[in-house]
């Protein structure tokens, strides 16, 4: 799908060079339709993401496609872990998922979402007043920071593991019931503005289970100048 272009200042050399940058940073992401423990080798991928549960100890959707592909011996070592509280982030080796030159799987627990009880929902909101469904503003549900922060801890540990292709599955819009096209611009937005300031990954690859999952990232990118919170350009 085509991105817009950038239009940069004729003359005016910074805003030139932070048209580029801007750019080269959306030209970092790629969206790709498939299974993320079956991804091409010659796609340079060293690590994945998994959309655990806060016991780590594997269940079903991706996280259970991912233990099934890494083998007992993750099972084992994170039984080590402790578990991992929702909007954190843990990273292991990949075990079974080495053969495929994937070295790293950054776990991470993403939100519920709606929480089923009323008084649940109105603690969820993060603005007194402001809806706690769909219609709320992006950013204004507890659902919303806690999602951001499951991609900025799974980022945080990218950086630390030197990682050059990270890919990274719908995290919370299976079984949590996150609602997609929601979750897409905050996986596409907390992406584009972690590249913006950061080398490290050099790519990121976002892999949805279908062709409608990742229409809806498609979308997030080619509407971002409608959406993004806009500090001059985006
Ligand atoms: N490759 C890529 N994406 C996949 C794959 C796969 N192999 N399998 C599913 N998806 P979900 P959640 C997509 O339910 O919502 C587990 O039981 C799927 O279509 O896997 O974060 C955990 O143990 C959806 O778009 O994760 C937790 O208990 C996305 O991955 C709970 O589910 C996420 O769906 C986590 O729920």
């Amino acid at each position: 799908m085509e991105l817009p272009q950038f239009n940069p200042t004729p003359g005016n050399d910074s805003a030139s060079a932070a048209d580029h940058q801007l750019n080269d940073s959306v030209a970092r992401i790629r969206v790709l339709v498939g299974d993320i423990t079956s991804l091409d080798p010659s796609l340079g991928i060293d690590a994945i993401v998994n959309a655990a549960n806060e016991s780590l100890l594997g269940g079903g959707g991706v996280d259970g496609a991912i233990h099934r592909a890494a083998g007992l011996e993750l099972r084992k070592h994170n039984q080590t872990l402790g578990g991992c509280p929702t909007g954190l982030a843990k990273g292991t080796p990949a075990f079974g998922l080495e053969k495929q030159g994937i070295q790293h799987i950054f776990h991470t627990v993403g939100p519920i979402w709606p929480p089923e009880d009323q008084s649940e929902q109105e603690q969820a909101a993060m603005v007194p007043g402001a809806p706690i469904d769909d219609s709320a503003k992006l950013g204004y549900t507890y659902a919303d920071t806690l999602l951001a922060s499951c991609y900025m801890q799974v980022f945080a540990l990218a950086v630390q593991h030197n990682i050059e292709h990270l890919a990274i599955p719908a995290i919370s819009t299976g079984v949590y019931r996150f609602p997609k096209p929601r979750a897409a611009r905050i996986a596409f937005g907390h992406a584009h503005g972690h590249l913006l300031r950061a080398e490290i990954p050099n790519k990121i690859t976002f892999v949805c289970f279908s062709e409608q999952d990742a229409a809806y990232y498609h979308d997030a990118i080619n509407t971002r100048g409608q959406w993004m919170v806009s500090r001059g350009r985006i």
